[in-house]
């Protein structure tokens, strides 16, 4: 085998975000681009000799251009075997499962998660570690500084393999594998969930959507949903993933599903309507005529995931993100269980789910997740909405309607100011951030401030701190605004503006969102003054 020596200079100094290096497919055809980075994951990871290396993408554009040049180099690099989802697909959770199921050092993940594809859209690889999750920050730190020092990156050489083709293939001294992308991912839902009892819903006349955004979840769904669980043929829509998401974006939310949202507000709704991401680890609940936010989808699921096969026993604790609304806190509560906060990234659940202290986790940008694998999975929070409905046999809107008449309901919505001019962004945070110790107090409108801080995380685990990870203003009576900036854009800034109102039991819990969170609306701009600095008076997103 000849391994080729490439010299190459270092990268431009941009660091890995909170899932792995994000760019423009542009950026990445860029000579020694993916290599430098990749190199960079395989200069710092101990224990390559011998190892297994897990390789998949989301099928975008230039994702089987670099799933290629990734096997040459973790040949060359000396790992001893590499498995491949076949097509270079594998789904983000998919991906960790395999990691975990085999024992892998490691695995490159080559997605842009909800973000675009194609040649002038964006393209992403993310490093994930032996528990199956995302490199935590001492690993992305180690990653970062040697992309600032790289000089070299190391290849086998040779043609590329067939990566359609099942079977094992030899690459240097590298044996590579390529797998069914989808064949353990559905023998480990199969273990989780009690498929005969959904079986028998869909023979008794449920019906359901999935939209899978024509993204990686598209093989996934139709095996699971259509073939093992017995809904119609087209019950999986947009299945066949494409290599630019049919020029959609790919991100399960009101606006860019807004197909699936019209579906299931109109007299001809299928009972359950979901969709997942270009990756397959985000979802979106729908159920006929009721849209569920992913912060109460995490409360509802934690709230009965006993009735799932898997869960039985009962939940250890719940983790949620900081900007996630407390619904799923009460539900800890109830259960006498702990309710972890931590900030955004799954990444931060990692040593919780490895400690065995929280057994479910969920963040309202539509990631849900159990300790099944190490990332948000987006089939798995279907199957278990799925589950619960088969044991419950109550529609979405009356479990819904239920829970908030016992728990109370948290009205939520995020609101996304895209692609800001990156200083005029960063001003808003720093002029806020001053602000902070004088804003307790102050009162806008009906709305009396009660405390403001930057939020900052102690790992309950390793005692890793984490600071600045968004700014919280809390209002008496328990509603809240939170800002904070976006880490997985890739044009401009992202200023995201978390809003929530809690009413308690007994309250105005079937009102419109928008009228209920009007007033924390205009408080939040007076805050930060979102207009003045940035120029915008309606944020381009609402979720
Ligand atoms: C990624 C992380 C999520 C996190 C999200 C935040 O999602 O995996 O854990 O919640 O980023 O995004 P932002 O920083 O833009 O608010 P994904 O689905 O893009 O991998």
């Amino acid at each position: 085998m000849t391994v080729l020596t490439v010299a190459t200079a270092p990268f431009d100094g941009q660091k890995p975000g909170t899932s792995g290096l994000r760019k423009k497919v542009k950026v990445y055809q860029q000579p020694n681009y993916a290599e430098n980075f990749i190199q960079s994951v395989f200069d710092v990871v101990d224990g390559k000799e011998g190892a297994l290396l897990v390789i998949g993408g989301d099928g975008r554009y230039h994702n089987r251009t670099v799933i290629q040049q990734a096997i040459r180099m973790a040949a060359a690099n000396g790992f001893a075997r590499i498995m491949v989802g076949q097509g270079g697909i594998l789904s983000t959770p998919a991906a960790s499962h395999l990691i975990r199921k085999y024992g892998a050092l490691g695995g490159l993940i080559l997605s842009a998660s909800h973000n675009p594809g194609g040649p002038d859209e964006d393209f992403g690889i993310k490093y994930n570690v032996s528990n199956g999750g995302p490199a935590p920050e001492k690993v992305t730190d180690a990653i970062y500084a040697r992309t600032q020092t790289i000089d070299h990156w190391l290849a086998v050489d040779t043609p590329g393999i067939d990566l359609d083709r099942i079977g094992t293939v030899q690459v240097g001294g590298a044996s590579v594998e390529i797998v069914d992308s989808v064949a353990d991912y559905a023998a480990l839902m199969e273990e989780l969930f009690d498929f005969g009892a959904i079986r028998a819903m869909a023979a008794d006349g449920f019906t359901l959507a999935f939209d899978a955004m024509s993204a990686v979840t598209g093989p996934y769904a139709t095996e699971i949903f259509e073939r093992r669980l017995g809904f119609a043929p087209g019950t999986v829509r947009n299945g066949t993933p494409l290599e630019d998401f049919g020029h959609h974006h790919p991100d399960p939310n009101l606006v860019h599903a807004k197909e699936l949202y019209d579906l299931m507000m109109s007299t001809d709704a299928p009972d359950f309507g979901a969709a997942s991401d270009g990756d397959g680890d985000r979802n979106l609940i729908i159920g006929k005529g009721r849209f569920i936010t992913p912060s109460d989808s995490l409360a509802m699921l934690a709230a009965n995931a006993h009735l799932a096969k898997g869960y039985r026993g009962g939940l250890k604790g719940i983790a949620r993100s900081m900007p996630t609304s407390a619904a799923a806190d009460r539900v800890a509560q109830a259960l006498g269980i702990p309710c972890f906060e931590t900030p955004t990234g799954w990444k931060f659940f990692g040593n919780l789910l490895d400690a065995g202290m929280a057994t479910i986790c969920g963040e309202e940008s539509a990631g849900t997740g159990s300790d099944h694998v190490r990332e948000k999975d987006g089939v798995w929070a279907v199957l278990l909405w799925l589950a619960i409905l088969a044991e419950r046999r109550i529609s979405v809107d009356a479990l819904a309607r239920d829970h908030w008449a016992r728990f109370g309901r948290n009205y939520y919505a995020r609101h996304d100011y895209e692609a800001l001019p990156t200083d005029k962004a960063n001003a808003l945070i720093a002029a806020l951030t001053a602000a902070l110790p004088a804003l307790p107090g102050q009162s806008f409108g009906p709305l009396t401030i009660a405390a403001a801080d930057s939020f900052s995380y102690a790992d309950p685990v390793d005692g890793s701190l984490s600071a600045n990870q968004g700014l919280r203003v809390l209002f008496e009576g328990g509603s809240r605004v939170v800002f904070r900036l976006s880490g997985t854009g890739t044009e401009g800034a992202t200023l995201r503006v978390y809003l929530e109102r809690y009413e308690p039991a007994g309250g105005a819990l079937d009102e419109e969102t928008p009228a209920m969170l009007a007033d924390l609306i205009s408080a939040a701009d007076a805050i930060a003054g979102i207009a003045r600095h940035t120029g915008r008076t309606e944020p381009d997103v609402v979720t």
